[in-house]
């Protein structure tokens, strides 16, 4: 059954311009421009975490500081501030307040995600948003298996966290939709997998580790994230030779056997 006629309400003059039926909305003009916090990310060079959210930040092209610490004699001001004394550690700051901190790499991403503007790297659907954190808990579950795969200190231990991190690594096979986690978006899965694959990449300037054998989509993923200019800009420019030193110093089987 029908209901009630609404009468229309024609559009004014000034509202659109129309001819033949056809309207042009008027040009609504340059959104006026909303003050972002100024932001200060404290680092560490060769950092996974960190460079979660670096990559973000680039993504939106957003202007922030960086302060790297000495992880292995960390500043007091840093102990004071950081309640887990890990890095990255994001200080935000708001007019006629003291400084927010916020710590936890996944959190500093969803919240550089929420309010800096431009294309949002998580998904507006909750369901789909809930499967991305669930990914992005599963890239930190890399990273573990890359430190152990990275620190072993003999070929049983290393050959164990190899195994466990190829293990680790197949199921995303099933998930990668191609050239990016999720097809040609770039999202918030791509951004903390990247500086997985960006480890593994150094690790194999000394030697192939054949982790991806047999995963082809992984191994376009892996090619096309570290082509991405976001990711590329990540990391300092000696980030290969300060990652080799660190593992060095670790006593790494694979410095050796190389
Ligand atoms: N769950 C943390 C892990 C951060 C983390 O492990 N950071 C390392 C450097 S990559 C760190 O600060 N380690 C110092 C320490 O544990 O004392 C996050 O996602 O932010």
């Amino acid at each position: 059954m029908a209901g009630p006629l609404i009468p229309l309400t024609p559009l004014t003059e000034d509202a659109a311009t129309c001819e033949g039926g056809i309207c042009a909305l008027p040009d609504p003009g340059t959104p006026p421009a909303v003050a972002q916090p100024e932001l200060t990310l404290i680092s560490f060079p060769t950092c996974p975490f960190v460079q979660r959210a670096v990559i973000a930040l680039h993504e939106r092209g957003a202007p922030f500081e960086t302060v790297y610490i000495d992880l292995a004699d960390k500043p007091d001001w840093f102990l004071a501030l950081s309640p887990l004394g890990k890095v990255p550690v994001l200080k935000v700051e708001r007019p006629g307040q003291d400084p927010a901190i916020l710590f936890e790499s996944a959190v500093i991403l969803g919240y550089l995600d929420e309010t800096l503007p431009g294309r949002k790297l998580f998904s507006e659907d909750p369901l789909t948003r809930a499967y991305q954190r669930a990914w992005v808990e599963y890239a930190s579950a890399v990273l573990g298996d890359i430190w152990k795969l990275s620190t072993a200190t003999d070929a049983a231990g290393f050959d164990a966290a190899r195994q466990t991190l190829r293990a680790r690594l197949a199921p995303l096979e099933a998930e990668v939709a191609g050239p990016y986690f999720a097809g040609t978006d770039f999202s918030a899965v791509d951004v903390v997998f990247a500086p997985a694959f960006r480890q593994l990449d150094v690790m194999e300037t000394l030697r192939p580790l054949g982790l991806l054998e047999g995963l082809p989509k992984l191994a376009t993923w892996r090619a096309a994230l570290a082509a991405r200019p976001s990711v590329q800009a990540a990391v300092p420019p000696d980030f290969t030779a300060r990652y080799l030193a660190q593992m060095r110093k670790n006593g790494a089987y694979l410095i050796g056997a190389a």
